[in-house]
């Protein structure tokens, strides 16, 4: 028994000593780590700092490579339907790499296009001009596309969306309005949602299913900004030019190649004049149809040269007549250095410039100077 008392208060100063050393161990760690303890409390109290930092981290894993097109606003293009593929593949070749086609089929989409800039949409293999299957798969798998354009068209502030009137997909496109405009929107982007449709030529037009399809599709995007183009004047205006076979093609490359040169022209400086970013932004802003041309003119002694730069953009512009008025337009010359220093043709310019401005509530114009142009040019845009 006693050596069992002695064994327990033996014990007993074991765990005595034990607490003391702990204890004036702990004491000892506190002081050495007083600055570390307030380091912690700092983290603690101030964790939120990173929280808010820059670098976020984005998965831009499938983000396509960026525009390489000079471009005053940051644009991307999405394609609907077949059509609406082939005009978002002509945006491509002028180096709007941010570009998204998406069909309900593989079948008729343009060669020569990335797998990364397709979105195929499950569901239906075409729609057959059936415009409201296509509204219906559509609207379905609008978060789809959404998802698409935030992964991989990065932050635009406009984007384009483009369809061939007529078709069942292409006619359908503007139910991705909403889902669009939200994206838009998240990113706090500056610029709108703008339509460029075709309208089928006068032989397709008789078809009762194509002509339904497209008064429904201009229809549905009629408050939106939008550019229509006529297919039936592209074809007149390019038959004696090329054959058959690259009418569109061709058609489509102009198109592109004349709506990105104003973007183009847009974040060019001048010395005379400059129709910069907002003038663009402003210009495409205006709700409604716009109408795009451009001529050029080589006898630019020509007293009527204000009508005629006027009337050339408009002869030869892929799109319908522009009414008499619009809210906004945009006139943009191209002279060589001998043009622009010759008074009598500067005095024809700002004719030019006074006859377009008589047409519309408000005038953007830049004149920007170019040595190596056939004559001078006219690039007009009439909003509204
Ligand atoms: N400007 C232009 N118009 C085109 C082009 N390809 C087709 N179109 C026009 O677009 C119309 C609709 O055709 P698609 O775009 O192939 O039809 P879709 O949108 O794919 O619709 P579905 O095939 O019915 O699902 C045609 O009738 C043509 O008038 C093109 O390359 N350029
Ligand atoms: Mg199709």
């Amino acid at each position: 028994m006693g050596s069992s008392v002695g064994k327990s208060l033996k014990l007993v100063e074991k765990k005595r000593k034990n607490i003391k050393e702990s204890s004036q161990k702990n004491r000892k760690d506190r002081s050495s780590s007083e600055g570390g303890k307030k380091m912690s409390e700092f983290e603690d109290e101030f964790d939120f700092v990173d929280a808010y930092s820059d670098d976020v981290k984005e998965d831009t894993s499938e983000l396509l490579p960026e525009n390489s097109a000079e471009s005053a606003i940051q644009c991307a293009f999405v394609g609907v339907g077949g059509g609406g593929g082939k005009l978002a593949k002509a945006f491509i070749d002028v180096g709007f790499s941010r570009s998204l086609l998406v069909n309900t089929t593989e079948k008729d989409q343009p060669e020569g296009v990335e797998e990364e800039n397709f979105l195929l949409i499950p569901g239906a293999d075409g729609v057959g001009k059936d415009v409201s299957l296509g509204k219906k798969i559509l609207g379905e798998n609008s978060t789809l596309v959404e998802d698409a354009v935030r992964a991989r068209l990065g932050t635009p502030d406009w984007i384009f969306v483009l369809a061939g009137g007529g078709g069942g997909t292409g006619s359908a496109c503007s139910v991705l309005h909403g889902s669009l405009e939200r994206y838009l929107k998240s990113i706090n982007a500056s610029g709108k949602v703008f339509y460029i449709v075709s309208k089928p030529s006068s032989q397709e037009l008789l078809n009762s299913t194509i002509n339904s399809n497209f008064k429904e599709l201009l229809s549905d995007i009629s408050s939106h900004p939008h550019i229509v183009i006529d297919n039936e004047r592209q074809l007149q205006l390019l038959r004696n030019k090329v054959g058959m076979l690259n009418l569109l093609p061709v058609a489509n490359k102009n198109f592109a190649k004349l709506l990105s040169q104003v973007f183009k022209l847009a974040a060019t400086h001048s010395d005379v004049q400059t129709f910069d970013s907002k003038d663009l932004e402003k210009c495409l802003s205006t709700p409604g149809r716009h109408i795009i041309g451009s001529t050029v003119i080589r006898d630019t002694d020509r007293r009527d040269l204000g009508s005629e730069v006027l009337a050339g953009c408009i002869k030869a512009s892929p799109c319908p007549p522009p009414p008499s008025h619009t809210k906004t337009g945009s006139l943009l010359l191209v002279p060589n250095t001998e043009m622009a220093s010759d008074p009598k043709v500067s005095k024809n310019l700002e004719a030019a410039f006074s006859y377009v401005g008589g047409r519309t509530d408000t005038l953007f114009s830049g004149v920007y100077i170019k040595e190596n142009v056939p004559g001078l040019i006219a690039i007009c845009m009439l909003s509204g």
